[in-house]
């Protein structure tokens, strides 16, 4: 609404117009406008770092509370600070630190909240999904696609921890969960570890597949020896400016992301490099798997070093420093803007 200056009498008119109408539920738009339809994106969320120093200890104080089988998933929902109570770290993605110890078990089952695992620390875990393992390696990025059964497993001697990345809050926008156990609490093996990626990611798929463009990859694991090798391999010419030398991981059938809910990035910045800012309509998390330096998020700035986890709200300017050479890892809802020609990227 235009500022003008209203005589008492027409405030008063308004007013208890407003609140006739409102026992009709409904409400006049000219007062909320504005702030429906900003100029540019006002996102509610704040930009944070978590120390990985500090969750560890916090979580592994979670594994001599509660098992993870009672708990079902014995995580620590990274909140941003802005939105408490609302199990997000930003407005449509959730993100926790997830701890498995030696010997347990997360029980199968399924839902249509995709996921997402990066393995941070320890060894000796698995991820099953829809009956083939995987072993957990550091820095592995592991999806658990809508609706696929999914379970973890301990065999080792070490606590492992990853963290997870989900659509929670954007299925919960559309109404869209549903959710089930299996009876069986690991799944039962169908194919032998390795199978997927041999199948399905390594620039060659089965002769009768023929996937559909939203359909998320067969890929379930990206392991990090392949990414670092990629980054390291094109780390030899020029860096981007604003990113790095940054890739963004695939469904290697279709070029679109792994899941069609969120996308995710890797990025190599050498010693010393400095990106000049950039802003992005994806509230973007961030995490730190070798090296670290210097994250500035607008007027904010933070150390980071390995592990730590990062939250960047839909358009706050970013800007990396590297003080070691240093590779990161990222999500965001990047795939459900572009699919909705909503995405921007300002590069400053
Ligand atoms: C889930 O299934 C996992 O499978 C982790 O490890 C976190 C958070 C909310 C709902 C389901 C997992 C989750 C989750």
């Amino acid at each position: 609404m235009h500022a003008s200056k209203l005589s008492p009498d027409a405030q008063r008119q308004r007013a208890d117009y407003y609140e006739r109408i409102g026992t009709g539920h409904m409400t006049p738009l000219w007062e909320v406008l504005g702030a429906l339809v900003p100029p540019q994106p006002r996102s509610p969320a704040l930009a944070h770092l978590w120390r990985y120093g500090e969750l560890r200890e916090q979580v592994l104080e979670a594994g001599r509370l509660i098992s993870a089988e009672e708990a079902e998933r014995r995580v620590l929902i990274l909140e941003n600070p802005a939105l408490r109570g609302q199990s997000c770290i930003t407005q449509s993605l959730y993100a926790g630190l997830q701890l498995i110890m030696p010997g347990e078990v997360a029980p199968a089952h399924r839902h249509t909240q995709s996921a997402l695992r990066l393995v941070l620390d320890g060894e000796g875990a698995y991820t099953a999904v829809d009956g083939e393992r995987t072993t957990m390696r550091r820095g592995d990025f592991i999806i658990t696609p809508a609706w696929t059964w999914h379970d973890h497993g301990n065999l080792g001697d070490q606590p492992v921890v990853w963290l997870d990345g989900l659509d929670i809050p954007i299925v919960r926008f559309l109404d869209a969960g549903f959710a089930e156990r299996s009876e069986q609490l690991s799944q039962v093996r169908l194919r032998p570890e390795g199978d997927a990626l041999a199948r399905y990611g390594a620039n060659m798929v089965p002769l009768d597949y023929q996937p559909r463009p939203a359909d998320p990859t067969r890929v379930f694991v990206y392991p990090f020896e392949r990414t670092r090798a990629s980054l390291v391999g094109i780390s030899q010419g020029t860096p981007d400016a604003h990113h790095g030398f940054k890739l963004r991981y695939v469904n290697p059938a279709t070029g679109a992301s792994p899941m069609p809910t969120i996308g995710a990035f890797a990025q190599r910045l050498p010693a010393g490099f400095e990106t000049k800012a950039v802003r992005s309509t994806d509230g973007t998390v961030h995490v730190c798997l070798e090296g670290g330096g210097e994250v500035r998020v607008g007027e904010q700035s933070w150390r980071f070093q390995e592990n730590d986890v990062f939250v960047v709200p839909s358009w706050h300017a970013l800007q990396l420093r590297a003080d070691r050479d240093s590779v990161l890892f990222s999500f965001s809802d990047r795939p459900v803007q572009q699919a909705l020609g909503l995405w921007r990227e300002e590069r400053l």
